[in-house]
C-alpha cells in the first residue's frame, strides 16, 4: 500500500517516534501546529472517521487513552490540550489514512478557522 503513514508505519519513512504498541504509532507532525504536535495513527489503514465501523471501535477508544498519556509524558495534561481529527476535505484533512493530532503547550484558539 503506497499510504504516506502506513510506510511511516512500516519505518519505509523516517519519522520522530514517540510511541508505538500493536495497534497504534505516534509520531511528531513534520510541521507542527503548536510546541507539542503529535500524530497518533490506528497501524491498520482506515482512510478517515468515514470509514470506521463497530470492528474499529477498540482501537478508537485505546487510541484516546494513549492520547492522555502522550499528554501527561508531553507534560501538557493539566495546562490542557486538543484532539483534532480531521475528517475530508471540508475539514482539512490532506493526509487519508486515520490520525489523531494531539496539540498542546500554548494556548489554542477557538473556533477554528
Ligand atoms: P491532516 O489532518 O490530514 O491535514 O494532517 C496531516 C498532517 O500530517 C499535517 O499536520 C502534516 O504536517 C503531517 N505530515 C507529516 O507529519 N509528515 C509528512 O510527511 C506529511 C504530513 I506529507
Amino acid at each position: 500500500m503506497d499510504c504516506l503513514f502506513c510506510r511511516i508505519v512500516r519505518g519505509e519513512i523516517p519519522s520522530t517516534k514517540v510511541y508505538e504498541d500493536d495497534d497504534l504509532y505516534a509520531f511528531r507532525d513534520i510541521d507542527p501546529k503548536a510546541p507539542t504536535h503529535i500524530l497518533l495513527v490506528p497501524k491498520v489503514h482506515h482512510s478517515s472517521v468515514n470509514a470506521l465501523d463497530e470492528s474499529s471501535a477498540a482501537v478508537v477508544a485505546k487510541a484516546y487513552v494513549v492520547l492522555k498519556q502522550l499528554a501527561e509524558a508531553e507534560g501538557i495534561a493539566q495546562s490542557g490540550y486538543r484532539i483534532v481529527v480531521n475528517t475530508g476535505k471540508d475539514g482539512g484533512q490532506s493526509v487519508d489514512h486515520l490520525h489523531f493530532h494531539l496539540l498542546g503547550g500554548r494556548s489554542l484558539s477557538w473556533p477554528p478557522g
